[in-house]
């Protein structure tokens, strides 16, 4: 089934010069970039992303962490595009992310874990539109 996946390379990922070749492992997959951008991150839609960790203990420096920042985001399409990408991510923990995946090769930090990504189709509905408007995804 072909659907989308949202994702976001997070501040360290744009600062250590990672954004090129995070994407490309993305198009060496077969993935299709539907929509593509570089946005500072406004504290409301930081909160919004991040809404089902509100009250836990990492909730704040989670919101903190990019808050004010520079992230690129992208609309990835392509068969089972959700699972190939999350897949693709590895575990939440780098330190428990297989090498091979972009959270297992690039880092250590878990809250500043190189990239989110949508975990399921309505996750996907609920997180690209606190980023994108209609007109912003290409066929
Ligand atoms: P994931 O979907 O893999 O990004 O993982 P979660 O939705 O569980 O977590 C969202 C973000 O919270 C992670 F990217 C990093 C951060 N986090 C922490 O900082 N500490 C934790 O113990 C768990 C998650």
């Amino acid at each position: 089934m072909v659907e989308r996946t949202f994702i976001m390379l997070k501040p360290t990922a744009v600062s250590r010069g990672l954004v090129g070749s995070i994407i490309s492992r993305f198009e060496s997959k077969g993935l299709r970039i539907a929509a593509l951008k570089l946005v500072r991150v406004r504290r409301e839609m930081a909160e919004k992303l991040y809404a089902v960790h509100f009250g836990k203990p990492f909730y704040q420096s989670l919101i903190d962490s990019i808050s004010g920042r520079d992230v690129v985001v992208a609309i990835l399409e392509g068969r089972s595009a959700i699972e190939v990408v999350r897949l693709m991510i590895g575990a939440t923990d780098p330190v428990k992310a297989s090498p091979g995946t972009i959270r297992g090769d690039y880092g250590l930090d878990i809250t500043n874990n190189i990239i989110h990504a949508s975990d399921s189709p309505d996750s996907y509905e609920y997180e690209h539109k606190i980023f994108f408007s209609p007109e912003e995804i290409l066929d």
